[in-house]
């Protein structure tokens, strides 16, 4: 077990700062750092599409700073809020092994960060390579509030488990908003307003395919050189869809998912949902030119609703003066491949995107990934399972003003869609001491908790498209219940194993589930209803991909494990915010283990309990939270 340094006394500073330190770590003298950090959060004006909006940003840039490090390296940042909203910011995939209390959800690890106060975030990145990602966990926010996190194998790229790149870069698909993300966040919450995005975006860039009065929108350049091997670091930020990503006449090796490695993979095409990670090798072995990088939003096919497809472009752009290294390729080689333009001319060659309603070229990719032998790979897959749970994941109406309500004509408006696990939709509590906090100094007293159950209260034909539209056969099961703090209790050490059904339930909708503090081995996948005598055979056990953001494919279903070794209190939910925002949620919480390697220690001295650095004690504040507030219902 490594040894926390206090590093409380590491001046900030504006500039990002490296100081280096020699380690006492046993194998090779390799060099852990701290890297340091200053994230000022603060509105800007940008303007796309003819109009200027005010957005949230960090350090005044659309993707935010990168966070650059080494494994093994500590990790300072000082977030500084200077925007009207409340601030947290979660370190996406980041294991934070006994460091809960660097996880960035409000009110279930922290209070959130006020306008105009500070907040520092220490954690470590160990025993994980690849890409992650950092975004703001206020709802909606993230949008526009988040950045890649590059961690690098600490002694060197020579060490990469494949051919070392020439360059690598952060290729992060996110949207434009032109509506306040905070009234998107209302109006997604109670249905007021259905809201769109006005444009899909790589690395802030909206692209060609977007023009107002004749003005046509910049698009992501990524120069190259022919015959080189660049490391795209793909970054699915989007609020709202999985993505398609291709590049014209280049095929990609898939390397690493979630920050762990895969058995190179090769396609053409990338399939990323919100929350995922994806690095790819790109060899530039085309005919020099320029060729288009795409990204297309996908969606289900109707009865589902259906939004605009806005489709990102950028473009790889070969160097001028280059002639292939690998000698010419025949023109029609790549014109075979249905692009068009031409790659010596001035118009790029274009991919052939799958059709934006394609499910199975998403469930192809996701299932071909196999997790590569290697030294930072997690123990084999736990064959002995302690708690199992089958998790529907749907939508379901409540009464808007807490009564009962029939649905009949003319009363659509008393009612309010929400988004359930099990039946049940995730509230946070109006006030309360922060859950992590209260867990840390109250244990199992905790209350205001409801269990997330081990199966749906009913069993239907979770599938069956004819659920999808408000019809008679949804009407039957769609009243459903919001609880606060949907949560499950695990001992330390307990293997969990989790099926998750995607349901038609009103909709037909992928679900990217995230967990926070731990991976997850993905073991099978499928459409239709999961069948345990069926499809258990199909489980791999030998070497499963290990993410911390599942693919539940459109109305299919999937399985993962998890070992619950890092006591906290753990968000786990569906990565696109219309789901969050409605409820799609619950908390893990891990239980200390017997040892103080295996048991969460104390806060950091600066952490602010109970909203205030200065507050007497938390146990103070915890009963003066409990008796304002009004009794609740503890099922644990
Ligand atoms: C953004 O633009 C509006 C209107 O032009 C202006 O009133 C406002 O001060 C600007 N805000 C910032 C942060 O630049
Ligand atoms: C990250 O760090 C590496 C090694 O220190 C350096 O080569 C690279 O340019 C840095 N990248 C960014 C985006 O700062
Ligand atoms: C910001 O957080 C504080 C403290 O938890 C809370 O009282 C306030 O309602 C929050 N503001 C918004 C806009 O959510
Ligand atoms: C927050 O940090 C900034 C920059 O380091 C500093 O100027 C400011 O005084 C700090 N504010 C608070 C409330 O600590
Ligand atoms: C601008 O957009 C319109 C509508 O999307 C399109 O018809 C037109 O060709 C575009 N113009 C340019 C210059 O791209
Ligand atoms: C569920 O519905 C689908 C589509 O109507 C149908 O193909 C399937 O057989 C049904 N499954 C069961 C178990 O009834
Ligand atoms: C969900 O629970 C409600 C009661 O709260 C019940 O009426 C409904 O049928 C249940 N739906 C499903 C899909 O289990
Ligand atoms: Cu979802």
């Amino acid at each position: 077990m490594k040894k926390r340094r206090s590093i409380a006394d590491a001046a900030p500073a504006i500039a990002a700062a490296v100081i280096f330190f020699l380690t006492d770590m046993v194998l090779p003298p390799a060099i852990a750092g701290i890297v340091e950090n200053t994230f000022v959060v603060s509105q800007v004006n940008m303007t796309h599409l003819c109009k200027e909006t005010l957005v949230t940003v960090v350090n005044g840039q659309l993707p935010g700073p990168v966070i650059n490090v080494t494994e093994g390296d500590s990790v300072v940042v000082h977030v500084v809020n200077k925007s009207p909203y409340n601030m947290t910011i979660h370190w996406h995939g980041v294991k934070q092994r006994l460091n809960c209390w660097a996880d960035g959800v409000p009110m279930i690890t922290q209070y959130p960060i006020l306008p105009n106060q500070n907040f520092t975030y220490r954690f470590d990145v160990s025993g994980q390579e690849g890409t992650l990602w950092w975004h703001a966990h206020i709802p909606c926010l993230r949008a526009t509030v988040h950045g890649a996190i590059v961690i690098r194998p600490r002694h060197g790229p020579s060490m990469y488990p494949f051919t070392k790149p020439h360059r690598e870069i952060p290729i992060i698909i996110g949207e434009w908003w032109e509506v306040n993300l905070e009234e998107l966040d209302m109006d997604l919450r109670y249905f007021v307003n259905d809201h769109f995005f006005s444009a899909s975006t790589i690395n802030g860039k909206l692209g060609d395919l977007y023009n107002c009065s004749g003005v046509v929108e910049d698009g992501y350049v990524l120069d190259v050189e022919p015959g080189r091997t660049y490391l795209l670091r793909v970054i699915n930020a989007a609020l709202y869809s999985e993505y398609y990503f291709k590049i014209a006449g280049h095929k990609f090796t898939v390397v690493a998912a979630g920050a762990n490695y895969v058995e190179p993979y090769t396609t053409d095409v990338i399939a990323i949902a919100p929350g995922e990670t994806i690095d790819a090798l790109v060899v530039t072995n085309a005919p020099p030119g320029s060729y288009y990088m795409v990204a297309l939003p996908s969606q289900p096919p109707k009865p589902d609703f259906q939004s605009p497809v806005l489709v990102a472009r950028g473009t790889v752009k070969y160097a001028d003066n280059h002639s292939p290294r690998n000698g010419t390729v025949a023109l029609s080689s790549y014109r075979g491949q249905g692009g068009r333009g031409s790659p010596a001319g001035d118009v790029p060659v274009a991919p052939e995107m799958p059709d934006n309603h394609d499910a199975s070229t998403s469930f192809y990719f996701h299932g071909n990934l196999r997790s590569l032998q290697h030294p930072l790979r997690l123990p084999a897959v736990p064959a002995q399972v302690d708690e199992r749970i089958f998790i529907t994941l749907g939508l379901g109406s409540v009464c808007r003003r807490g009564k009962s309500c029939k649905r009949g004509e003319g009363n659509e408006e008393e009612f309010m869609l929400v988004a359930t696990m099990n039946n049940v939709s995730f509230e946070l509590p109006a006030a309360m001491t922060p859950l992590l906090e209260a867990q840390y100094y109250h244990g199992s007293s905790v209350e205001t908790l409801h269990e997330l159950p081990d199966r749906p209260p009913r069993v239907y034909n979770f599938t069956d498209p004819a659920l999808i539209p408000y019809g008679p056969k949804a009407a039957q099961l769609e009243m459903t219940s919001s609880k606060t703090m949907v949560a499950r209790r695990f001992r330390y050490g307990t293997t969990v194993e989790l099926v998750f059904q995607g349901t038609a339930l009103m909709q037909a909708e992928s679900n990217p589930m995230h967990l926070h503090g731990h991976d997850m081995y993905v073991l099978a996948q499928g459409f239709g209803n999961y069948e345990a005598e069926r499809d258990v055979a199909k489980y791999n056990l030998v070497d499963p991909p290990m993410v911390n953001t599942v693919l539940v494919p459109r109305l299919g279903w999937v399985a993962v494990r998890f070992i619950a070794d890092n006591p906290g209190v753990w968000f786990m939910h569906c990565h696109f915010e219309f789901h969050l925002s409605m409820g799609m949620a619950a908390v893990f919480i891990v239980e200390d283990g017997p040892t103080v390697d295996t048991s969460l220690p104390p806060p950091p001295v600066d952490f602010p309990t109970c909203g205030h650095a200065d507050n007497p004690t938390p146990d103070e504040c915890y009963l003066k939270t409990k008796k304002s507030e009004s009794p609740r219902v503890n099922v644990f």
